[in-house]
């Protein structure tokens, strides 16, 4: 029985699922989740979707066999109550990271800018957001839905505010126009294809904000990928925002979990609101243990997934019918464009699919292929040929 559930829980890739088995570690399930696991990462694709190259997003990741073995050892309490040593210690452990007061461990990156959004500006109030940021584009609408805020989308060339567009954009208070009260960013930048944003453009940005009295607030989901890229510490780019999150649960190869980092103030008011939107856990250590050794253990290796998003750059752009602006390959993201195919990128993706390669659609003639720690050169290698083989095929028939 054990033994069908473990392997329930890895045939399918549901976070929950993944959760509720995670919870039994003190059993010998544990164990057995645990062999399961220990396969290499390229053959765990294999065994959840029968592909050998997954390369939908840095979020497919697993876990380590060391961050499973942390969650069993894990010391645990009741969170809520404040009591789960292991969440506390991820948290002092974040706030360090990124040179601020204190940090709250929150279930997703999605909860992270919710709370973060709802903890720095009140309802009728307008937030500056990219017009291709992930919070204006993926999070169901929960800026406004829950939040209740005004986003104002800012179109931008690579992902970072221009400060003078910025600057046009704040209008003089005044009784008919909403009170602007944030400035959202996003590093790496996602949709527009894992760019960096320097502190340089940071700082710039924050003398804006500053100038009008609003706050900078950072959906770090990527932090570590523009930090390694750049070569700096973390800390240089967070000391131009006054919060921010990070996710564990992407490149970082966790399970669950990002953190909302920000003075001490400002965390006691996210905590409060993340138990509003119920999301208050109770021996939450579970998942901050992978986080601990993710913290300790995974940063650094985000080098090679840029590595491998470069190679793999390199050879689609090589490829007639697609093209990619390898400038922008900085990290560990790989924007395709795919007009020059005469099929849908939805084609493309479907095709790519059957002959073994997973892609992502970003909307109207783009495919994203990400790299992660289940990706190897190797893998690269192989899937180069394969895309090339799809894009002819492709291309004849349009
Ligand atoms: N992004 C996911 C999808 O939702 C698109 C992905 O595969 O890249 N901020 C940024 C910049 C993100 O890329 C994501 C996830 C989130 C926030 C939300 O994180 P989760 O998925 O943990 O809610």
């Amino acid at each position: 029985m054990r033994v069908l559930r473990a392997q329930f829980a890895l045939s399918c890739s549901c976070l929950f699922c993944y959760a509720l088995f995670s919870s039994e570690l003190h059993t010998n399930c544990a164990l057995e989740i645990n062999r399961c696991l220990k396969q290499p990462l390229r053959e765990a694709g294999k065994t959840q979707h029968n592909y050998s190259v997954d390369l939908r997003s840095d979020t497919v990741t697993l876990p380590t066999g060391e961050m499973l073995d942390a969650i069993k050892r894990a010391k645990l309490g009741d969170d809520v109550y404040g009591e789960d040593p292991t969440v506390k210690k991820l948290e002092e452990m974040a706030a360090e990271r990124t040179g601020k007061e204190a940090a709250l461990l929150v279930a997703s990156g999605t909860m992270a800018n919710l709370v973060s959004l709802m903890s720095n500006a009140r309802r009728g109030e307008l937030v500056f957001l990219e017009s291709e940021s992930h919070m204006y584009w993926y999070e169901a609408g929960s800026v406004s839905a829950v939040a209740g805020l005004l986003p104002w989308p800012l179109k931008t060339e690579t992902g970072a505010f221009n400060p003078e567009d910025l600057e046009n954009a704040i209008r003089p208070r005044n009784i008919h126009f909403p009170e602007p009260s944030l400035i959202c960013v996003e590093n790496t930048h996602n949709r527009h294809g894992g760019t960096v944003i320097t502190p340089k453009q940071l700082n710039a940005i924050s003398a804006v904000a500053q100038a009008h009295g609003l706050r900078v607030y950072l959906d770090g989901a990527r932090l570590f990928n523009a930090a390694v890229a750049l070569k700096i510490n973390p800390k240089e780019l967070t000391k131009h925002v006054d919060n921010l999150m990070f996710c564990l649960s992407k490149g970082l190869s966790c399970p669950v979990g990002s953190l909302v980092v920000g003075t001490q103030d400002f965390i006691d008011k996210a905590r409060r609101i993340r138990k509003l939107l119920g999301g208050g856990m109770r021996q939450a250590g579970v998942i901050a243990a992978p986080g601990i050794v993710a913290l300790e253990t995974m940063v650094n290796r985000l080098e090679e997934d840029h590595r491998n998003a470069r190679l793999l750059a390199a050879g689609i752009a090589k490829i007639e019918g697609l093209r990619v602006d390898t400038e922008r390959v900085q990290t560990n993201i790989v924007m395709v464009d795919t007009s020059g195919l005469g099929a849908s990128e939805a084609t493309f993706v479907s095709s790519l699919r059957e002959a073994g390669v997973l892609v992502s659609a970003m909307g109207k003639n783009q495919a994203r292929l990400v790299t992660h720690r289940g990706i190897e050169k190797e893998d690269i290698e192989k899937a180069v040929p394969v895309i090339a083989k799809v894009a002819k095929r492709l291309l004849r028939r349009g």
